[in-house]
């Protein structure tokens, strides 16, 4: 909520907050970007700073510690309301109080239960504490994170591949390679921005998957997201998912929201499901998919396994309508040097198309 007034060198100090907090190498979780600007009467810049990381020092903090002594009397201008607590670091309220700060402009409320109520504390302190100024591209900036935080569980992107007719394997189980090298590239970017790559026992027993983000050359990368199987049978020893390339856990539940109670109480915030289609159908039938990515390739099977298993749907009237977001054709690449290792590479001329939804409720 807006209240209060800016000054438009508040304003443009908290543009500047926004593009400090998403200065790029900033992890996108557990915890949210954050940046911060200390101004000084005039509206001139006294001391900049940002949010590195869980661990690391807060952005309010990063700012007075390079402020030093001039933060006496500052403004201090931030992404989200100063925290409240003493979490794997101070309160930064306090801090800010400390330091002599006149007035803060903050963007997003906390929605974190454990670290609110700084605004109160600042206040109380005399203060001059006024909020809502962009707020709203504050919240864009941790979109997964202010989503997790306000329900407790992570968001759930569920990422499938099909053919034209909805498949994702032919008849006798085959699966490579549907999608083109170009959508698998694309894959392996938007798993990098997860934390948890989901699927179920069944897909580690019958593809074998390794589940890590590889680069263009199909190196595994530095830093990996959580690997996590979901149901109750034993994982054969010999799985690729248990190879030590990154981390993997093994959910022993059939049940997505127990799933994903598990993962959130890991701070895991962002879900990247990669199936297969009885995993998608529980967590679809439980209405727990945030996002839809399809990458759809043009090819034609007639039989073999359905992208998603049965929903209970038996009429037009209950269809599943997801809203599309966004359509981006993805052009084939040079297949010169693909390193993947085999299979029928012939569909790599092709473009394939990768459609993203926002699931809506059935209209029943
Ligand atoms: C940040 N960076 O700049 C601000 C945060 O992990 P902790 O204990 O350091 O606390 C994280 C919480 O602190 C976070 O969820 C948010 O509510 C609050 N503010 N967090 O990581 C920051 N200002
Ligand atoms: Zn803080």
């Amino acid at each position: 909520m807006t209240s209060g007034r800016f000054t438009a060198a508040e304003q443009a100090a908290m543009a500047r907050a926004l593009d400090l907090a998403a200065t790029p190498g900033v992890p996108l979780g557990p915890n949210p970007r954050v940046g911060c600007v200390l101004l000084d009467d005039d509206g001139r810049t006294v001391a900049e700073g940002h949010h590195r990381g869980a661990g690391s020092p807060h952005a309010e903090v990063d700012a007075l510690a390079r402020a030093g002594a001039r933060a006496r009397g500052a403004t201090a201008v931030v992404t989200l309301e100063p925290c409240n607590h003493t979490g794997r670091t101070g309160p930064c309220a306090e801090a800010l109080v400390a330091a002599g700060v006149r007035r803060v402009v903050f963007a997003q409320a906390d929605p974190n239960a454990a670290a609110a109520g700084g605004a109160a504390t600042l206040r109380s302190a005399g203060v001059d504490v006024v909020s809502g100024l962009m707020a709203d591209e504050a919240q864009a900036l941790n979109a997964v994170w202010t989503f997790a935080v306000e329900r407790g569980r992570p968001f759930v992107t569920w990422k499938l591949a099909t053919t034209l007719d909805g498949r994702s394997a032919a008849a006798d189980g085959t699966s490579r390679w549907i999608s083109s090298r170009a959508a698998r590239l694309d894959t392996h970017r938007l798993r990098a921005q997860c934390d948890v790559v989901l699927v179920g026992t069944n897909t580690v027993e019958v593809d074998d998957p390794r589940l890590t983000v590889r680069d263009e050359r199909d190196r595994p990368l530095a830093r990996q997201p959580l690997r996590a199987v979901m149901g109750e049978r034993d994982l054969a020893p010999d799985r690729r998912v248990l190879d030590d390339t990154a981390e993997t856990v093994h959910l022993r539940t059939r049940d997505p929201e127990k799933a994903l109670t598990e993962l959130y109480a890991l701070e895991r915030q962002h879900v990247f499901l990669e199936g297969g289609p009885t995993l998608a159908a529980a967590f679809l039938r439980a209405g727990l998919v945030d996002e839809i990515v399809v990458y759809v390739a043009p090819l034609l099977l007639g039989a073999g396994r359905s992208a998603v298993a049965d929903l209970g749907i038996t009429t037009i009237a209950g269809a599943l309508r997801p809203r599309v977001v966004d359509i981006t054709v993805l052009a084939p690449t040079d297949g010169a040097d693909a390193a993947d290792q085999s299979g029928d590479e012939s569909g790599d001329d092709q473009p394939n198309v990768r459609l993203t939804l926002a699931p809506t409720r059935a209209e029943t």
